[in-house]
C-alpha cells in the first residue's frame, strides 16, 4: 500500500499508522452550541465552557482539507427527542444540574433535538452531503445509523475530533475499536471541561501499544493529506479557489 496514490503515513502515537484517504472518515462528535455555549447542557453540570474553544480552530482546519479532498464527513449530535422517550430516566433525574434534560433553557430545552442549543456551533456547521448523526448516548453508534452508514461507504479507519475528551470522544472510540474500526484522534482537535481528563482521556487511547487507536494531530493529518500524491492536488485547487 506505501507510496500509492490515495495512501500515506500518518505521524501518530504509538506509532506511525498508515492512511487510506478513500476509506477514511473525519468523525466530528457533538460540537453543539449545548456543549460549547454558556446556557446549555454542558454550563448547566457546572461546567467552564470556555474550555472548550480550543478545540475549534483546529477541527475547522481539518474539515476544510476533508471537505477539499472530498473525504466522508461525518458530525454527531447528542440529544433526545422532545418527549423524552429515548432519554433514560438515570440519565435525566441524575445529580443536581440548574437546569435537566428537557428544561426550558437560553437556547431552548436542554438537549432536545430540533432546539437551538442542540445544533452545531456555526463555524463548524455541516454542509450538504455531509452525514449528521442523531445519537441519545455518548457513544455515536449506540442506536444510531452510524456503523451501517460506514459500512455503505466501506469506511475503516476514522479521524475523531470533538468534546468531551473523555466522555463522548472515548465512549465512541472504544465502541469503534470493537467494531474494527481504526480511530485516530486529533490530540488538539478534542477538548474537555478538565484540562487533566483530556491528557488522560488521550494517554488511555494510544496506551498498551494502542488499545483503543492512535493519537496525532491536526498538522500532522494536514501534512499527510498535503503529501498525498492524489490529495494534494484537490488541497491546491483548493487553495486557489
Ligand atoms: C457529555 C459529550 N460530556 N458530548 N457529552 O456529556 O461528551
Amino acid at each position: 500500500m506505501a507510496g500509492s496514490m490515495h495512501t500515506m503515513f500518518v505521524a501518530a502515537e504509538p506509532g506511525p499508522i498508515e492512511v487510506d484517504w478513500g476509506s477514511t472518515a473525519l468523525l466530528i462528535i457533538d460540537m453543539q452550541r449545548d456543549f460549547m455555549e454558556p446556557g446549555g447542557f454542558g454550563e448547566t453540570l457546572g461546567n467552564d465552557v470556555s474550555q472548550l474553544a480550543r478545540a475549534v480552530a483546529p477541527i475547522a482546519a481539518v474539515l476544510k482539507a476533508a471537505r477539499e479532498t472530498g473525504m466522508l464527513v461525518v458530525h454527531t449530535r447528542e440529544g433526545h427527542l422532545p418527549d423524552l422517550s429515548d432519554a433514560p430516566p438515570a440519565k435525566v433525574e441524575r445529580g443536581a444540574p440548574s437546569l435537566r434534560i428537557g428544561d426550558p433553557g437560553p437556547m431552548g430545552r436542554i438537549l432536545i433535538r430540533g432546539e437551538a442549543g442542540h445544533d452545531i456551533i456555526p463555524a463548524l456547521y455541516p454542509v450538504e452531503g455531509e452525514i449528521v448523526i442523531d445519537k441519545p448516548g455518548k457513544g455515536a453508534f449506540y442506536a444510531t445509523s452510524l456503523g451501517a452508514d460506514l459500512k455503505a461507504r466501506e469506511i475503516d479507519t476514522l479521524l475523531v475530533c470533538g468534546v468531551t475528551t473523555e466522555v463522548c470522544v472515548n465512549t465512541t472510540v472504544r465502541e469503534a475499536n470493537d467494531r474494527g474500526y481504526r480511530c485516530i484522534v486529533l490530540a488538539d482537535g478534542c477538548a474537555s471541561y478538565f484540562p487533566e481528563f483530556h491528557e488522560m482521556g488521550l494517554k488511555m487511547i494510544k496506551a498498551q501499544g494502542g488499545i483503543f487507536g492512535w493519537v496525532s494531530d491536526s498538522a500532522a493529518i494536514l501534512q499527510a493529506l498535503q503529501n498525498t500524491p492524489e490529495t494534494s492536488n484537490k488541497l491546491a485547487a483548493g487553495a486557489s479557489r
